[in-house]
């Protein structure tokens, strides 16, 4: 894992766009972003028992995987969302960048590679995209049935009650 203020520069989204300013672990944990490095699954499957997941899958994030269809869903992974629940994502193989915002509304690029964990918590804005190499395996974990959709940043969403939440414990 590596951390950085994304550089705001034009340029496609999987290029690196490092600002050379550095986050480390604590600045990410001050937003609820949790980050480890499991090398095992054993690790991952304590990890989920411990916070009540019972479910996943594996999904690839690739031309070869998704064909016609890949450059359309790496721009939409590529909106800025939230969602009603945490978003797990252990990385199997290959590489790539999610985005949070920070406190001040800036945005930190976490890039991921094989054996990292990451924990995105419900209601903080976020975005995905592969980096140059267009290639990486995730598991995603869930706890029943997922939450998953993706809620679109407006200011309609800052009356959303996970939003207030994430508001009221992160960013306050
Ligand atoms: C997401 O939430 O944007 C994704 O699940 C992208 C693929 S997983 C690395
Ligand atoms: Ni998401």
């Amino acid at each position: 894992m590596k951390a950085y203020y994304y550089d705001n520069l034009p340029g496609d989204q999987r290029l690196p766009h490092d600002s050379g300013k550095a986050v480390d672990a604590s600045d990410l944990a001050q937003v609820g972003v949790l980050y480890y490095h499991i090398g095992e699954l054993d690790g991952v499957n304590q990890l989920a028992s411990e916070r009540g997941y019972k479910n996943r899958d594996e999904i690839t994030v690739s031309p070869e995987k998704m064909g016609d269809i890949y450059e359309a869903k790496v721009k939409s992974f590529f909106h800025e969302h939230l969602h009603e629940d945490e978003e797990i994502r252990y990385i199997r193989d290959g590489a790539g960048y999610f985005d949070v915002r920070n406190k001040g509304d800036e945005w930190i690029r976490i890039q991921l590679e094989k054996d990292d964990l990451i924990i995105l918590p419900a209601g903080i804005y976020h975005r995905f995209t592969t980096d140059e190499t267009n290639y990486i395996q995730a598991m995603r974990l869930f706890k029943e049935e997922p939450k998953w959709t993706p809620l679109n940043r407006s200011e309609d969403l800052d009356a959303n009650p996970y939003r207030k939440e994430y508001v009221t414990h992160f960013l306050e």
